[in-house]
């Protein structure tokens, strides 16, 4: 039997004082969610009768989180990264605003500053001998499909082992991370290889929780999006390549239907001529419309914290 002590006036006022509602200082805001998040972690243990062994192992997994740096890549796998967008979206539906391609989670893994380039970039640095040659080509249009000129379009993914650059130390700076500024039509073209999906460390904090959850670690191959343009709603994308064992298996929550995309073998040589290419490659199309804003912070990316952001331009 589970005692019942947090109705008691000893635990609701330890509660107020942890959450400093006894004094005037500090931030009121944080004030009131510590004092929730306080009660909610007492009410676990008495519900769960949680036990001292269970509760310090819980604390070190914390500690461990923290020293391996896993926190930013936990929370998408408990699904938080998703509700925010989850939220974003009900947002934007309750605000009548409609169309336009659909928003899913940043992802822990992007570094800001790649290098920039009009049209057309390079992405990878041609060591990735297991890799396949893509071709990925898309408009940026506006919601009554026009061409939006001078877009940035500013791509991420991983190479042939699931790894990105500066993340995995043995890449090159910025492999497989560029900006491309759309031409007058709106287009943007990179040449780049296929990612293979992600999978979480196997021993790191992730995956040893989601061991105890009965869940795998893995991403389907996909390639991350930010697209910008003054006047518009910033986007935060993905597209996730059909076919992938974890397309609809995703252990981030990241994949949407209008985000799946087919990558198609290409063996015309005239094609592959067209990208400057002498062989067989693959042909992957994402257009993306965004929409019309005049508010100038909707027109960014929100802040967060991210690699070499503010470091470079
Ligand atoms: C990734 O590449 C990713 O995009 C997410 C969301 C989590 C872990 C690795
Ligand atoms: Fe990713």
């Amino acid at each position: 039997m589970t005692v019942k002590t947090m109705h008691t006036p000893e635990v609701q006022a330890l509660l107020k004082k942890v959450a400093g509602l006894d004094n005037d200082g500090g931030n009121e805001r944080v004030k009131q969610i510590v004092h929730r998040l306080m009660h909610d972690i007492f009410q676990i243990v008495e519900d769960f009768d949680v036990t001292p062994e269970e509760f310090w192992s819980a604390v070190y997994y914390v500690n461990g989180l923290g020293q391996n740096g896993e926190a930013p890549l936990l929370a998408p796998g408990l699904g938080m990264d998703h509700y925010l967008d989850i939220r974003m979206d009900a947002e934007d539906a309750e605000a009548g605003l409609t169309g336009g391609t659909p928003r899913t989670i940043e992802g822990p893994l992007y570094v800001a500053g790649a290098p920039i380039s009009d049209g057309f970039a390079r992405m990878d640095d041609g060591t990735d001998t297991d890799s396949e040659t893509a071709i990925i080509t898309g408009r940026v249009t506006d919601e009554n499909d026009q061409p939006i000129a001078k877009a940035l379009v500013d791509i991420w993914h991983a190479n042939s082992k699931g790894g990105y650059s500066y993340f995995d130390p043995s890449q090159s700076e910025y492999n497989l991370r560029r900006r491309i500024r759309t031409d007058a039509d709106g287009r943007y073209t990179a040449r780049t290889i296929i990612p293979s999906g992600y999978g979480c460390p196997p021993e790191g904090s992730t995956q040893t929780l989601l061991n105890l959850l009965g869940r795998h670690g893995r991403r389907p191959a996909h390639i991350h999006y930010f697209i910008s343009a003054p006047g518009y709603r910033h986007l935060t994308t993905q597209i996730n390549l059909a076919g992938d064992e974890y397309t609809y298996d995703d252990f981030a929550f990241a994949t949407r239907d209008d985000l799946v995309v087919e990558a198609h073998r290409i063996d015309d040589p005239a094609e592959a001529e067209q990208y400057g290419l002498n062989g067989p490659f693959n042909k992957l199309v994402f257009d993306v419309q965004l929409l019309s804003t005049e508010a100038t912070d909707q027109q960014k990316r929100h802040p967060r914290q991210r690699a070499l952001e503010g470091e470079s331009a």
